[in-house]
């Protein structure tokens, strides 16, 4: 991996799972960055200051990022919730995040969007980054709204944009969709470092998924960032628990969740 910063990196959800993974890589790489979460991640790297921050808040959004030359935006509800905290957290934060790279003049935003931007395709269909959006939950929407948000920054004040829909980026594939959608760790940081380092990339939306034998997404045009996976979920197929028929509709189990009911 060759991670070249000479200046700041911000990564936004650095306490999360995949903000874990991320910073371990940019420490090894020793690439300066300024990391902001809720909450505190279990380990603060070398080269690394980490400043607990709300994107749901502007005011601490703009102060917090200031002195980052370009970011990687994983923060927020990683899941389907209510409406009210999806809005807060998702819809808002993004664009406090967006605006702040804006007002400090980073030249880029990698933004950690989702497959389920188009989850209410047919497992059956392959679906392509420049197809109509199908989410399929209010998370899904807030996904499909961040990289909207990032197609009008690019279009309006020049901001660079990289929106990754995201597959299932876990250790290992843990359920039978999964075979489809697996992004490994070691593909996931390759995709984010051509994401930040191809260059005139415009606003580019593509998905982010391994060499697996089957997948839903057309993911070639990620060639275009000079991305190539190098893993692959076939080594999986048969060993995990519940392999049967596979779910309807891409988002599987995202589906099935009527969030509306989640509502307080
Ligand atoms: P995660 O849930 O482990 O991490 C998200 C982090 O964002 C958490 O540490 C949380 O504290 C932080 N956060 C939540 N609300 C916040 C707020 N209002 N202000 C500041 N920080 C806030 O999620 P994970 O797995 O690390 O995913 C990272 C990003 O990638 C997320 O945006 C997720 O939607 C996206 N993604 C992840 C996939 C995966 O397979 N892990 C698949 C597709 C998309
Ligand atoms: C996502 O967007 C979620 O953040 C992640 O937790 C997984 O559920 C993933 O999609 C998936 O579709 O498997």
């Amino acid at each position: 991996m060759s991670f070249e910063f000479h200046a700041r990196l911000a990564v936004t959800g650095a306490a999360g799972a995949l903000g874990t993974v991320l910073r371990a890589e940019l420490a090894r790489a020793g690439v300066r960055t300024l990391s902001l979460d809720l909450r505190e991640p279990s380990r603060v790297h070398e080269n690394e200051t980490f400043v607990r921050c709300d994107l749901a808040d502007a005011e601490a959004t703009m102060r917090a990022l200031q002195g980052a030359d370009a970011m990687v935006h994983l923060g927020g509800i990683s899941t389907t919730a209510p409406f009210g905290s999806i809005l807060s957290a998702n819809i808002c934060g993004s664009f406090h995040v967006f605006e702040a790279a804006r007002r400090h003049g980073m030249r880029r935003v990698v933004y950690a969007s989702s497959n389920h931007v188009t989850g209410y395709y047919p497992s059956s269909e392959r679906v392509r980054p420049d197809m109509p959006h199908r989410p399929d939950s209010f998370y899904g929407l807030s996904k499909a709204f961040g990289e909207d948000l990032a197609q009008l920054y690019w279009d309006k004040y020049g901001l660079e944009s990289v929106g990754l829909r995201i597959g299932s980026c876990y250790e290992r594939p843990r359920d039978p969709r999964m075979l489809k959608t697996w992004l490994s760790h070691r593909d996931f940081l390759r995709l984010v470092e051509r994401a930040l380092q191809a260059p005139n990339v415009g606003h580019t939306v593509v998905y982010g998924v391994s060499d697996n034998p089957h997948t839903y997404w057309d993911a070639d045009p990620a060639n275009v960032l000079g991305f190539t996976p190098l893993d692959s979920s076939a080594a999986c197929s048969g060993t995990l628990p519940g392999e049967g028929p596979e779910p309807e509709r891409q988002g599987g189990g995202f589906i099935e969740v009527d969030e509306t009911a989640l509502d307080p």
